[in-house]
């Protein structure tokens, strides 16, 4: 695979990760927010509901939780784990369901969200566990999670934490625009390559069928050389003169106007070419 189109693959990867594609990627994150210590006290999920662990992300993307769980005995019972902002009567922004989760586990209890989920770093949320069955405990500690404490019953709160485990990522990188500017046909050569398409495309049908190279074309269509479609080749940014995003992106459209739909768009030129 060229450089490029490694690149655009784990652009595009990425993405997808971000936007969450459910089971195709698992999403893990790392830890963000966590009390790790686990006391000699453990909570039933099903006794004590609603039962939930205040946190205060730090990432601004929330990937999924973990909570130390015990079962003690009877059927298995699904488990959940719901995503609450401020309280634990808050507005759900994530939930994840594990199914018949049998009785004797004993340990961390791992719930991945299906897409990453958008947070406010600095603002409390709230881990609320549920089950089915009053089979399942979770384990705490006393007051070792500064941040926020666990909540249960009749919303009372409880110098006491939960042993949970929030994973969290990095939003990615904003692109900077530092493009050079250039000139359309130079774009449109870009645009081909990252899309693998050649330039030699036969185009209409019957009788008007006719071979054109896209590059060509795009260079005869560019007419005043500092303009395209009336679009100024350049923007100055911050003092400096740089590729005027919406001249990119008429070269876009007209290459899309003689072939297939392309898709590489200024923002994914300048998201690539700000990579190491
Ligand atoms: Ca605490």
């Amino acid at each position: 695979m060229r450089e490029k189109s490694k690149k655009l693959f784990a652009l595009i990867l990425a993405m997808f990760m971000i936007l969450g594609i459910p089971g195709v990627y698992a999403i893990s994150g790392t830890v963000d927010q966590a009390n790790e210590s686990r006391g000699d006290w453990a909570y039933s999920i099903y006794g004590n509901k609603p039962i939930g662990q205040e946190f205060i992300p730090q990432m601004p993307l929330l990937t999924g939780v973990e909570v130390y769980v015990m079962g003690l005995w009877g059927p298995a019972a699904d488990i959940t784990v719901n995503i609450r902002e401020a309280t634990i009567n808050g507005t759900v922004i994530a939930s994840k369901t594990i199914y018949a989760v049998a009785s004797d586990i004993y340990g961390w209890l791992y719930f991945g969200f299906d897409s990453a989920i958008p947070v406010n770093t600095g603002s409390v949320y709230v881990i609320e566990v549920q089950s089915t069955n009053d089979t399942h405990y979770l384990y705490t500690n006393e007051n070792v999670y500064a941040p926020g404490n666990m909540l249960y019953v009749v919303y009372i709160e409880k110098i006491t934490d939960l042993c949970f485990r929030t994973y969290g990522m990095e939003l990615p990188p904003v692109p900077v625009n530092n493009i050079t500017p250039m000139a359309a046909p130079n774009i449109a050569e870009i645009i081909l390559a990252a899309e693998g398409v050649s330039p030699n495309q036969s185009i209409g049908k019957g009788k008007d069928r006719e071979q054109l190279n896209l590059i060509s074309e795009t260079a005869r269509h560019m007419g005043p050389q500092t303009q395209f479609d009336g679009i100024e080749k350049s923007v100055i940014v911050d003092g400096v003169e740089v590729c005027n995003p919406a001249y990119w992106d008429a070269v876009l459209a007209f290459l899309n106007s003689l072939g297939p739909g392309f898709t590489f768009d200024y923002t994914l030129y300048d998201y690539i070419e700000d990579q190491p």
